[in-house]
């Protein structure tokens, strides 16, 4: 049953169970909507690099904050489909492009369109990332073909001043009802590891889980530390385990979205990996580079899912999407 009422204190119950209790609870939950030896792989591709005007104080790419990344244009669409190709040909089934912006130009609408629309046409699920979006906005990029829109919440609505001053997660709900009211599916999830507290890891889950609809993917970014962002003085180490009870909260609270394990794989162990496997994450991004840090190489993933017996597949196709309305 897919449920969009929960609370705070109810999550935090189930946060708090013994581990063997919360990853029994997690792997019947996923095994109920998902293949659990099956995993979902995207690739991402940087289209438009730093220079950004929000002031995320966890991002390399904002140009409040001096991190040695060098600010580009928008790629052309020649490149981004010849990078599109290799993704496919290494096996991922989804691309992902994103752009250091607070939110596109008009003008650069009909050219990321038609980067959609080339994209679409090799057989690949499109997702961009792009900032927010105004409804006609999403509905050219729907027109285009754009299966996916990731546009992340980051943190719990408590820590989210701490993090962002340049924007509210209020704005980023906006964005995502624009999304989601626009027919494009939604990928929206987070970061742990700036220093939040557990109560902000839960808040954050039942914020996502308690939306008009629960994303379709979520994704569970580790902060990968990048020097010179305000967020190097917050940080504090996960416990690997907290990580984990994140992931299997994610999956109880939201059964039918897909998961994925994204940026700070490069830091985790194998059983680290797998241990979040079996908590519910079924999606990874792959290949070497996420946007501007480090992602495991593709020959370590491929490793790893064989080792365990695992596959890379599309997930349930027939199911994908289908998460509450
Ligand atoms: N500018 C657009 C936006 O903010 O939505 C798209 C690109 S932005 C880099 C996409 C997401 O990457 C952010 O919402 C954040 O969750 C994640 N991210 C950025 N820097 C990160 C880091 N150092 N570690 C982990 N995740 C990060
Ligand atoms: C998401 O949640 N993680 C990806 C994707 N959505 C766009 C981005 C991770 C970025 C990690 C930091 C970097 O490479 O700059
Ligand atoms: Fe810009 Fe996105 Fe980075 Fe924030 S997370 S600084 S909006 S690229």
């Amino acid at each position: 049953m897919i449920r969009r009422d929960w609370t705070l204190d109810e999550a935090g119950r189930i946060h708090a169970l013994p581990l063997p209790l919360l990853m029994a609870r997690a792997g019947r939950v996923h095994a109920a909507h998902f293949d659990p030896t099956v995993i979902e792989t995207a690739s991402l591709l940087s289209i438009k690099t730093g220079g950004c005007p929000e002031d995320c104080g966890y991002c390399s790419q904002s140009a409040h904050h001096d991190t040695g990344v060098k600010a580009t244009r928008l790629m052309d669409k020649a490149e981004v489909v010849a990078a599109a190709r290799r993704a496919k040909a290494a096996g991922a089934q989804r691309f992902c492009m994103g752009a250091a912006w607070r939110s596109p130009k008009d003008r650069d609408m009909d050219k990321l369109c038609d980067m959609v629309r080339e994209v679409s046409g090799l057989g690949l699920e499109t997702c961009m990332t792009l900032g927010m979006l105004t409804p006609a906005q999403v509905a050219k990029l729907k027109a285009a073909g754009l299966d996916f829109y990731n546009h992340n919440i980051d943190t719990s609505p408590e820590y989210y001043a701490q993090i962002a001053s340049t924007r509210t997660i209020g704005d980023r709900l906006e964005t995502l009802e624009h999304v989601r009211k626009g027919g494009i599916r939604t990928c929206c999830g987070g970061i742990i590891g700036m220093g939040e507290a557990e109560g902000d890891r839960i808040s954050m889950l039942v914020t996502l889980a308690t939306l008009p609809a629960h994303p379709d993917s979520v994704p569970i970014n580790l902060w990968n530390r990048v020097e010179g962002v305000p967020v190097q003085e917050r940080a504090r180490p996960v416990d690997p385990f907290a990580l984990v009870r994140t992931i299997a909260l994610a999956r109880i609270l939201m059964p039918a979205s897909i998961v994925r394990l994204s940026a700070g794989r490069t830091g985790m162990s194998d059983e680290l990996q797998v241990l979040c496997f079996l908590a519910g994450a079924n999606s990874i991004f792959v290949g070497d580079m996420l946007l501007t840090t480090e992602n495991p190489a593709s020959w370590q993933d491929a490793d790893l899912l064989e080792r365990v017996g695992m596959t890379v597949a599309p997930c349930n196709p027939q199911r994908t999407g289908i998460a509450a309305q």
